[in-house]
């Protein structure tokens, strides 16, 4: 990031945060005027300093607003819930990458696991049917420019997400209700958060469009998400002092007709792994 903001700019970005405007709607005036997206939220969010009105959430992206802007791309907001911050978004990733994403998973899918709420060891159960793989964060140029791209959308730093994570589901194929934090009182959590911390947030993209079922539902705010190509639904579940809710409780209803992929990105407090 080059670019320099002005003084002016600086100026322009405190009225508006005083004025009660959020990122979204600040970001988006910026972008229009040329500037760097990156550059736009940085500067918001030293500005967000003590004797600016406090966020509530941990991202204020998803309160209001049509769009969000990012370097490459457009996203449009489809829906938002409040509390939990939930979203679902569109054209978080183009029809090509979704299926350039397949292709490279495809060939290095390995049945998925849960942690083991005791030992904290990875274990497959019944409950989480679906085969998956990883993206090191940053693992080539693709990569990179996905989740920089996820990064800017969700409003949180690349260096603390975990790598991408895609997963297929065939016919059958689900993901019981659970939540995406580790539950604080699990002993089996404990080894999980000396790296990064809590999770945060969780933004599923969907890569496919599933012919019937996948999908994605949260019981206790009686809300089903239906997989399309290219869409995301976005939650958060940890504040800033690391309470977690349980409203978040989530899963993949089974595949009913065709397959699902989706690609997941989790979020952490801080830097996560060797990022
Ligand atoms: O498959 C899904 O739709 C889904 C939804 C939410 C998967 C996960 N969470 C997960 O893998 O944690
Ligand atoms: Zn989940």
């Amino acid at each position: 990031m080059t670019q320099q903001l002005s003084s002016e700019w600086r100026g322009w970005i405190s009225e508006n945060i005083a004025r009660g405007c959020t990122d979204s709607s600040i970001v988006a005036s910026m972008v229009h005027a040329g500037i760097d997206p990156a550059l736009a939220r940085a500067a918001i969010v030293t500005l967000r300093l003590p004797g600016h009105p406090p966020l509530d959430n941990l991202s204020s992206q998803f309160h209001t607003g049509n769009s969000i802007w990012t370097q490459d791309h457009q996203v449009q907001v489809v829906m938002r819930v409040s509390k939990p911050c939930v979203a679902v978004l569109n054209n978080v990733l183009t029809p090509e990458e979704c299926d350039e994403l397949i292709r490279l998973s495809r060939i290095k899918l390995k049945r998925s696991t849960i942690v083991d709420p005791l030992s904290g060891e990875y274990r497959v159960i019944e409950d989480r049917s679906s085969s998956g793989t990883f993206f090191a964060v940053n693992e080539n140029d693709f990569i990179s420019r996905l989740d920089r791209r996820i990064s800017e959308v969700v409003n949180w730093p690349a260096e603390n997400g975990e790598g991408l994570q895609i997963l297929n589901y065939q016919i059958g194929g689900e993901y019981k209700a659970h939540f995406d934090y580790f539950p604080p009182d699990d002993p089996g959590s404990q080894p999980h958060l000396n790296n990064g911390g809590q999770r945060v947030s969780t933004l599923v993209v969907y890569l496919n469009d599933v012919n019937d079922g996948g999908e994605t539902v949260f019981p206790r705010i009686n809300l089903s998400v239906c997989p399309r190509k290219g869409s995301a639904v976005y939650f958060e579940y940890c504040n800033a002092t690391g309470e977690v809710d349980p409203m978040t409780l989530h899963g993949g209803a089974p595949v009913r007709a065709g397959e699902k992929w989706i690609a997941t990105k989790w979020m952490r407090q801080s830097r996560y792994g060797s990022n």
